[in-house]
């Protein structure tokens, strides 16, 4: 596998950071995973778009423009002959000091990783997650924003070993006012008749890709799609309850803290967004190859 780090592509065991580097001495810097379906980069421009802010957000200059950074990333799904994947775009401070002054780091370091996911096994898309909810409150957006996609992920991290612990595999997490965020690495949403609903990002979501992309075929499907302030008691009435994110994709959740949602199986609105999303991945983003 080739890895691009410090403007090169490299073999991966030449793939190196410097202990100095602010990325790991602190959590300081911001991500992006991104799939590549059918020899296409998923939504690239959107992830580059979203990178971008996470970077202005913690006041951290980027070493390339946008255009650069895309066409790097394209390299780097090429020179692994890629055609479906998953990229990890990752930029941390760079190297500096032992002290948090990030003004005193150099250069920001870009690291593009292109290699596979799966996040969970393929009969949990067919027999939907078990999910509770954790004691970890997600980031309150005053302190640190979720929406800064941020290499600080011990929050998410915690949350899922609760989840881990409990004997699940994924989670809901709470906003500080107790309000439906999402959960630990995905977006949450219900279903009600023709209704859809997940919460604003202000109540503590990323806004995910996925979900994007899900609010926009939804809408094309004739769904009403609704921000909303969500509690707990929104989810366990639901008809149909699903997560959304690049690794997960999209998969329908049955349980929730012992509430059997729905009918217990994931329903038919889950399976046709679910579908709609496919024939979109096929289509939608830049193409690495010409045929
Ligand atoms: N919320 C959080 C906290 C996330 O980290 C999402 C929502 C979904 O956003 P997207 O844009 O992906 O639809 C994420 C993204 C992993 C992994 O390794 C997790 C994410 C993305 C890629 C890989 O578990 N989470």
């Amino acid at each position: 596998m080739k890895v691009y780090v410090s403007g090169k592509l490299v073999p991966e065991k030449q793939a190196k950071v410097s202990v100095f580097d602010h990325g790991l001495l602190y959590g300081d810097g911001v991500f992006e995973g991104i799939r590549i379906y059918n020899g296409r980069v998923f939504m690239l421009t959107e992830h580059l778009d979203r990178l971008y802010d996470s970077a202005k957000a913690i006041a951290l200059k980027m070493p390339m423009t946008k255009d650069e950074l895309r066409q790097a990333v394209v390299a780097t799904c090429r020179a692994n002959r890629l055609r479906n994947g998953y990229i990890r775009l990752v930029v941390t401070r760079g190297v500096g000091t032992l002290g948090l002054n990030p003004y005193l780091c150099k250069r920001a370091e870009v690291i593009i990783i292109a290699a596979s996911i799966q996040l969970y096994p393929p009969e949990l898309y067919e027999q939907g997650l078990k999910i509770v909810t954790v004691g970890t409150l997600r980031n309150a957006a005053e302190a640190l924003n979720p929406r800064i996609k941020s290499l600080n992920y011990l929050n998410n991290v915690l949350a899922k070993i609760e989840a881990l612990n409990a004997g699940v595999m994924e989670c809901i997490m709470l906003n500080p006012a107790g309000q439906v965020a999402e959960a630990s690495g995905d977006n949450i949403f219900a279903v009600r008749g023709r209704t859809l609903t997940t919460p604003p990002c202000w109540c503590g979501a990323l806004r995910g890709i996925t979900r994007d992309a899900v609010m926009e075929l939804a809408g094309q499907a004739g769904y009403d799609v609704r921000e909303e302030v969500m509690n707990r008691y929104d989810l366990y009435t639901a008809d149909e309850v699903f997560l959304t994110g690049t690794a997960a994709e999209i998969i329908g959740v049955v349980e929730i803290d012992r509430r059997v949602i729905g009918a217990g199986c994931p329903g038919p609105v889950t399976q046709e967004l679910e579908a709609a999303f496919r024939e979109l991945a096929k289509t939608r983003g830049e193409p690495l190859y010409r045929r």
